[in-house]
This record gives structure tokens, sequence and C-alpha cells, in this order.
């Protein structure tokens, strides 16, 4: 029988050392996790081995490091396609994380499928990463951007999602799990949808892909962005996945190195995908990190992880719900790990101010999402956002913080 190891928090905290310090005196609750998490060892590890052992660059060498790089890069992109459940490595792309996967898609996708009298349906939750884009888009194409309405909960609505689908929509781009919110979206519902009217579904993965199973086949979405850094990876790397037939029938995006078979003054032609999309030295030492961060999620699981942070969801909501004058803003049916919430007479910028004073980090603001802001009516939300490194004693002291702030301010 195979030994099932229980999911333990104490070790988790071991691998990832930045966790083990004090800020203004008092041991760090990192609860910023919706805008980046922290790196395990084995991620910091890569990077430095990569550095010290076999920094070169990629698909152009012979010699023996360009090699071993290029091997470890596509070794990333193995892992990232496993990850995902897509089909083929030409299926990945990598970017510089989800904004440049979303802009990618809409100036390529847009340029060579979107003409005036087209429609685009985005959510009133999206991040400005995939509103701004396909804005440029419509203006410079003639196109028209429609907005899924959402309950007072948080919940997509579905029925007026399907009113205004029609032959004219060409695209729906959908956030999975709002950064904002921690809604999980009905993503399946609303690309088989889609798909009845032959729209296009690019679906932005960037919060649900650390804590949620993602398996793009199964969902069948066209186009699936995510981000490395928020999901105990490096910065500055992130995967496009994209239906390889679309990929093929797509502009790049791009012109420059690795993205050319052939060039002369006369004419040019593209590689290969994946190729096709990745002009340029890309991020290297980044993205070979990033093998790293997915198999240390791997080994812990995510099933495991998800159970756990529903867990710290779970608690975290009653113990807030406790504090009076506390309003949580978004109690969608189905969450991840995020609580965002306004204090009755004190403003989000002073309670991130006065918590930080406390060592504790969350985020205050509109969190990208100005349009739902605008929604509720509300400028900004405090925000707690637990990854698999948080524990119910640190959501304890976020409590006891809380209270010390509404004292300040009675
Ligand atoms: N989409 C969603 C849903 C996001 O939460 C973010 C970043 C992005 C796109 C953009 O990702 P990037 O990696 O390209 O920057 N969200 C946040 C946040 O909630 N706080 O800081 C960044």
């Amino acid at each position: 029988m195979e030994l099932v190891t229980a999911y333990n928090v104490t070790d988790i905290r071991k691998d990832f050392p930045i966790l083990n310090q004090t800020v203004h005196g008092k041991p760090l609750v990192y609860f910023d996790n919706a805008a980046t998490t922290q790196k395990p060892l084995p991620v910091i590890q890569a990077l430095t081995e990569y550095y010290q052992g076999y920094n070169a660059n990629i698909h152009r060498g012979i010699h023996t490091l360009a090699e071993k790089a290029t091997a470890e890069y596509e070794g990333t992109r193995e892992a990232a396609r496993q990850f995902i459940n897509a089909a083929q490595r030409e299926e990945i792309i990598f970017t510089r994380g989800t904004t440049e996967g979303i802009n990618l898609v809409a100036a390529s996708f847009g340029r060579a499928f979107i003409k005036a009298g087209d429609e685009i349906i985005i959510s009133t939750m999206e991040h400005h990463s995939n509103i701004v884009p396909w804005q440029m888009l419509c203006e410079e194409t003639g196109a028209k951007l429609s907005v899924i309405p959402i309950t007072d909960e948080g919940d997509i609505i579905l029925e007026e999602y399907e009113k205004l689908l029609s032959e004219k929509t060409k695209m729906v781009a959908l956030v999975y799990v709002s950064n904002s919110l921690g809604t999980i979206n009905p993503v399946k519902q609303v690309i088989d949808l889609a798909h009845g009217y032959g729209a296009r579904v690019l679906v932005d993965g960037a919060q649900a892909t650390a804590h949620l199973d993602i398996d793009v086949q199964a969902l069948d979405c066209d186009f699936y962005v995510f981000s490395s850094h928020k999901m105990y990876g490096p910065t500055g790397v992130g995967v496009l996945y994209g239906k390889k037939a679309l990929l093929e029938a797509m502009p790049p995006y791009q012109g420059g190195g690795e993205m050319i078979k052939d060039v002369s003054f006369e004419r040019t032609t593209y590689n290969e995908l994946p190729y096709k999309f990745e002009a340029g030295t890309p991020n290297i030492a980044d993205t070979v990190a990033f093998k790293a961060a997915l198999q240390y999620v791997n080994n812990i699981g995510k099933a495991a992880i998800g159970e756990y942070e529903q867990e710290l969801l779970a608690y975290g909501t009653e113990a807030l719900s406790g504090i009076p004058g506390l309003r949580i803003i978004g109690q969608a049916r189905e969450k991840i790990s995020v609580i965002s919430f306004r204090v009755e007479g004190i403003h989000h910028q002073d309670i991130g101010i006065i918590l930080d004073t406390q060592g504790i980090a969350v985020r205050t603001g509109h969190h990208c999402t100005q349009p739902l802001m605008q929604r509720f009516g509300i400028p900004g939300t405090s925000r707690a956002s637990f990854a698999m490194y948080n524990t119910k004693e640190e959501i304890d002291r976020l409590v006891q913080g809380l209270h010390k702030v509404r004292k300040m301010f009675a």
C-alpha cells in the first residue's frame, strides 16, 4: 500500500527561507500571495545552478553549455505541458507572464481574425491585463467590447452572458479565478457556450493555476495564460497555451531572432511552433527555474494544497466575519483562498500600513480591477490571500491586528 504523507505545513515552511524573518520586530505574516508567491529553495537553487554552472544562450549553440541550457529550457516546456495537460509541446509558448500572453493573443489573433463589427466578451471582474489589450484591439479594428455582469456576491451571471453571445462574438476572454474576489468562474460552461457560436475563448489562469487542477484539453479552451511568479516560480516568465491549429494560423507577435526560418531583404519565412512566438533571447534562467517550482507543487500535490487552502479560507472567513464593521467583498459560491474586505470608517490604505507595522503583509487598493471596484461602489479593499505555507496561527495574527486597527480609529 502506498504511504500517504500528511500535509505538513511546518516542513513546507522550512523550504521558504524568506518566511523566517521579522518585519518591524514581528514574525512576518505574508498574505500577499495573489500578487506574488514566495519561492522555495529548489527554485532559488535552480537559478544559482544555472548562473554558476551553464549560463549560455539557447538553441543556437553547439557547445556543451549551450546544449545543457537548451535541454533545461525545453525541459520546462515539457513540465509546463504536463502541468496543464496540453496535448503537444508546440502549444506551450513562453512569455514574460500573463499580461504578455494576453497581449500576444489580442495583437496576433486579433490582427488576423477580428474586424469591425465583431464582438469580444469579457467580464466585470477582469484584471486590467485582460481588459486593456482588448480595448486597444477594439480601437484599432472597430470591434465591440461587451461585459458580463456579476451578482453582489461576485458570481458572473450566466444568463446575461448567454444574451451577449451571437454569431458576431469572436472572442470570449475570461478570468478563471478573480484576484480581487477569489471567485472561481464556471469556465467550462462559458467555453462550451462560446463554442456554440464559433467564438474562441481565452482563459486568464493567473490566479487559478497554483490552486486548481488545470486540464486545458478537458476545458477545451482555445488559449490559456498564466505566470510563473504566482505559483512559486520566478518573475519574468509565463506560459501561453494555444491550440496548435490556431497558433499556426496566427501571425508572429514580434520579429527578430529565433522566430525566423530564413531571412532575406526580399522575404522572411517564420520558424515553426513554438519558436515562431519566441523572438529574441528569452528569460532562460527564470524559465529553467520555473521547472523546479512545477516539480515542487507536484511533489506536494495540487489536491493536498487545494484542500489545505480551503481549510484556511473557511477558517479565515469565519474569523474575519467576527470583526465588527468588517465586510467581506466577494462571497461567491466557489472561491479560492482570497479574502477581500473593508472595515467601516477606516481607509484600506490605513489598514495596510498599520498591519505592516505588525509584520503582516496584505495588499490594499483596487488590485488592478478598477471596473470591478466601480461595480461595488468602493475605491478598493484590503486583501489577504493565502498560499500553501500559510497557517491558522497567522490568520489569528491578522484578526488581532485588525482589532488593533479598529481600536486606533475608535
Ligand atoms: N490576471 C489576473 C487575474 C491577475 O491576478 C494578474 C496579476 C494578472 C492577470 C497579471 O499578471 P502578471 O503576472 O502578468 O502581472 N494580479 C496581481 C494582483 O492581484 N496583485 O498584484 C498583481
